[in-house]
């Protein structure tokens, strides 16, 4: 069995997790915060059997979109960016992790 874990856009999550569903996959919702941007987002937890993986990936893919962000770098948010200049980042469509589970069990 796998776990996927995939972080998206919050306003695309009901659009996920609703056609999870209709496909008879089982999620969890969780409220999170990117460590970058300090914005909300949305994680959702989706165990299954190894050869259904793609088939949810291909259903987060589908449902989520990648939004152009402009963010301050007043607040030194990095390094790598000019303080006081306005960048644009590209965030999302979802970023996906695939574990391994040892154990699955409903008690
Ligand atoms: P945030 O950490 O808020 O990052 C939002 C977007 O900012 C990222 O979009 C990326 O375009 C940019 N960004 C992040 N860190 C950066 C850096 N050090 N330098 C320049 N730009 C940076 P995405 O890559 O699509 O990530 C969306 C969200 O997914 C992230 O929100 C974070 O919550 C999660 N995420 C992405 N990669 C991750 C990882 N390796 N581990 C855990 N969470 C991750």
């Amino acid at each position: 069995m796998k776990l996927i874990i995939a972080i998206i856009n919050s306003d695309d999550a009901g659009t996920v997790t609703r056609s999870l569903t209709r496909n008879g996959f089982s999620s969890t919702r969780l409220a999170t915060t990117g460590g970058f941007l300090m914005g909300k987002n949305t994680t959702i937890l989706v165990g299954v059997d190894e050869e259904k993986v793609s088939a949810v990936i291909d259903i987060i893919k589908e449902h989520s979109h990648s939004r152009k962000q402009m963010i301050s770098t007043a607040s030194g948010v990095s390094r790598d960016f000019p303080i006081g200049m306005p960048v644009e980042v590209n965030v999302g469509g979802a970023t996906i992790f695939v574990v391994d589970v040892e154990q699955f069990q409903r008690v």
